[in-house]
């Protein structure tokens, strides 16, 4: 049983009668492992305060955003010099163009960008354009992968909806997902059959170039190769949606890791250090099709706010000057170790990239949403309550992705992995 943490459940209590599910995303609500959520109080380096005190070294960091950790103080200086000129405008700043400019420089299929207030929102404008520019209706996505929660993409999508038994969501209109194809990640020929079958009338693929939202699941090499070679054949545009991954797996994404070139990019957490951003772009030729330079429609209130451009730029700016990669994935690949160590006597499945990993319970190899869905969630439900009462704040899912950032250290990787021990060793 969970340690009392009274201050928490008061707030969800009081958080149920205000706000549906006492959330506002349903992946904090701590459905897939039972029990109630904790609420913070503050984040602080590599750690999460609860408001019942108690500290945890935190390996979700805001579901990606915190490469970092908490409160980086280039971060923090940038968004307090930024809100001293106000939050916000309507109406252009300079900040946005210098993001825009980074992004450019840093992601080299990136000609041209738009920022928009999310990872959906990004993703929802990247498909409308696709669809725009190639004049054509079907979109290719892949089950188990994550979009956000754009309605024709919620089709055995990962992430929460996942975790809900929620893979199409009530809400959308039959019409909204007829011309969403759903292939099997990791399923080479299924996408030569697909395009064989459907190819003239796709207008693009969007796939997670490493998957997150069903567990962290790589690509096989052929895979994304495969999907270069059918998207270019057919005149469909590959979009790499790197919401995850961009500027985590190496300062150029996904991409940039396996030498990949994608259409489109579509770009989230990370890109805005913590505060709301998303953004799409890639070639210009394509980005051009965007309202007001052409007839795809897009527009936003708070796009490219001032104050999470600071926050964005100051975060790739640390990326870019202090590249971290090299040391995440030897604390990646140490964490890995250990706890494959502490798992040795279970059937388990480790799999990371980078500074991205989870910790399957399950026998087989994961390579897509089946073979994810075979996992054990009862017993990562007891290894979850298991390391929270130690300290260790994981993903509330077995099907979502754990982060290191940059304030993690060996010692606590060490604690970790002693942690792990200690709890799966009560498992047979
Ligand atoms: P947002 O709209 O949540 O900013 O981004 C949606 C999104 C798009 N693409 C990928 C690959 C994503 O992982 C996400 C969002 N990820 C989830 C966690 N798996 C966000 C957590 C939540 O929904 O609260």
């Amino acid at each position: 049983m969970p340690m009392p943490r009274p201050r928490s459940q008061q707030a969800f209590e009081r958080a149920l009668r205000a706000i549906p599910g006492g959330v506002n995303s349903p992946a904090r609500a701590f459905g897939a492992v039972g029990g109630q959520p904790i609420f913070i109080d503050r984040g602080d380096g590599p750690f999460l305060v609860d408001i019942d005190g108690h500290r945890y070294l935190d390996y979700v960091g805001s579901w990606g955003p915190l490469i970092l950790g908490h409160r980086h103080p280039r971060v923090v200086q940038a968004v307090e010099d930024a809100l001293h000129k106000g939050a916000t405008f309507g109406a252009p700043t300079e900040l946005e163009t210098e993001l825009a400019e980074l992004i450019i420089a840093l992601v080299p299929s990136i000609e041209m960008v738009r920022m928009v207030s999310s990872g959906t929102e990004a993703a929802m404008s990247a498909l409308r354009l696709a669809r725009g520019f190639t004049g054509r209706d079907v979109i290719v996505k892949f089950a188990g992968c994550y979009h956000g929660h754009v309605d024709s993409l919620l089709v055995q999508a990962g992430s929460s909806a996942t975790t809900h038994g929620v893979p199409t969501s009530p809400g959308v209109p039959r019409n909204c997902t007829a011309d969403t194809l759903v292939l099997r990640f990791n399923d080479p020929q299924g996408l030569v059959d697909a395009f064989r079958l459907h190819g003239e009338r796709i207008a693009g693929v969007i796939v997670e170039p490493v998957a997150g939202n069903m567990g962290l699941v790589p690509p096989s090499a052929d895979f994304l190769t495969e999907l270069r070679r059918q998207t270019e054949r057919y005149g469909a545009l590959l979009i790499y949606d790197e919401v995850m991954t961009g500027f985590r797996l190496a300062l150029g994404g996904a991409q940039a890791l396996f030498g990949q070139k994608p259409d489109l990019t579509v770009l989230g957490k990370i890109v805005g250090g913590g505060l709301p951003v998303g953004a799409y772009g890639g070639r210009a030729d394509i980005m051009k099709h965007v309202m007001p330079a052409g007839p795809v429609f897009q527009a936003g209130t708070l796009s490219g706010n001032p104050l999470a451009m600071a926050a964005g730029l100051a975060t790739l700016r640390e990326l870019r000057d202090h590249p971290p990669y090299a040391r995440l994935e030897e604390l990646g690949r140490r964490l890995a170790d250990g706890l494959r160590e502490a798992a040795a006597h279970l059937p388990h499945h480790l799999q990371r990239v980078g500074s991205m990993w989870t910790l399957f319970f399950t026998a087989a190899p994961v390579v897509d949403y089946d073979t994810a869905r075979l996992a054990d969630t009862a017993r990562f439900a007891r290894f979850f309550w298991g390391m929270m009462d130690r300290g260790i704040y994981l993903p509330c899912s077995q099907f979502e992705a754990a982060f290191l950032s940059t304030a993690h250290s060996d010692e606590h990787i060490a604690a970790t992995i002693d942690a792990a021990r200690e709890v799966l060793a009560a498992e047979k």
